[in-house]
């Protein structure tokens, strides 16, 4: 399939220099104009100052596009009816030259065709509460699985089940990396009750890890877990009653399938006066510079 690549992450394809790929799913559906717009232009700027070149994906006009242009990241923030394409979305919407922001996993799948494996999002989707209901489980599980890209991210968002996302993980081979950290980040909070078994210190570590996977061949992508900063972080049990009572407006208003999640964060953004927006920024803008030191690291290996 032919990629539309920004001529600046060509170059630093073919010179092998360091690129992150960044979702527009988070742009579109994820936050508020001007908020999304702000947040993302901060982002490029973090992920330049720390020495790479970032790398928006979505699709546009059924063209897959590498790299937007400031222009094209405006247009996508500011649209109302943008689609929110999972892996699952891709083909159809390619086929019917339709725009759409990508999802973590659909993000990951072109991010991997484009050549760039390491990915910057603020947090990974995964098992919803009551999933053994609604089965309702993200579609980005799977792409972690099956696609050999490394997710820089705040841990899986809150408003999730988060240990049967480990456990998901777990039976799908991905490690989830604490950076700097032995438990599960929640997103708004830096803890979680979760311990996890991997904890990598720097982002030298982290680059020789993937290096190391990558020489294993194995195929399935990896969760760096990175906890939001002190400063900006929400307390767990204040945010968990709001997402209780977001989880149950969802419910009455019958919204399901890939609405959820958007539905869910716009809620709390509500309930908490926009600090969960600022806690959102916050985390994203944290995770770009990492993932940015850890490309950099990883094309000097
Ligand atoms: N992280 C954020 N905000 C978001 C998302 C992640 O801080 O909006 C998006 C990502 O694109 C992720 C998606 O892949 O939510 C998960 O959606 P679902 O639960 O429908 O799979
Ligand atoms: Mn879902």
């Amino acid at each position: 399939m032919r990629l539309t690549i920004h001529p600046e992450v060509q170059d630093a394809l073919i010179k092998k220099r360091p690129i992150v790929a960044l979702e527009s799913t988070i742009l579109s559906h994820g936050m508020p104009y001007p908020d999304n717009l702000s947040m993302s232009k901060e982002v490029s700027r973090v992920i330049r100052q720390a020495g790479a070149i970032p790398a928006t994906i979505a699709l546009l006009n059924g063209r897959i596009t590498i790299g937007l242009t400031p222009e094209e990241v405006e247009r996508l923030a500011k649209a109302d009816k943008v689609m929110k394409l999972s892996k699952r979305d891709l083909a159809f919407a390619i086929s019917e030259k339709l725009t759409g922001a990508t999802t973590v996993s659909a993000t990951m799948v072109l991010s991997h065709q484009a050549g760039i494996p390491i990915f910057a999002t603020g947090g990974i989707g995964g098992v919803h509460r009551e999933a053994h209901k609604t089965f309702d489980i993200s579609r980005d599980l799977e792409e972690l699985s099956s696609c050999p890209v490394t997710v820089v991210c705040a841990g899986a968002k809150a408003i999730l089940d988060l240990g049967l996302t480990l456990e998901y993980l777990e039976t799908k081979g991905v490690e989830v990396i604490g950076y700097q950290t032995d438990v599960l980040p929640a997103f708004y909070s830096r803890q979680s009750p979760y311990r996890l078994e991997f904890k990598l210190e720097t982002p030298e570590s982290v680059a020789r890890f993937m290096r190391t996977k990558q020489r294993l061949g194995f195929s399935s992508g990896t969760v760096i877990a990175n906890p939001i900063p002190h400063e900006a972080e929400l307390p767990y049990d204040q945010i968990e009653s709001h997402i209780i009572n977001a989880l149950n407006d969802a419910k009455l208003a019958g919204v399901s399938g890939k609405r959820v999640t958007p539905f869910l964060l716009d809620a709390l953004k509500e309930k908490t006066g926009g600090e969960s927006l600022r806690a959102n920024i916050a985390l994203m803008l944290n995770n770009a510079k990492l993932a940015a030191e850890i490309a950099v690291k990883y094309w000097k290996i």
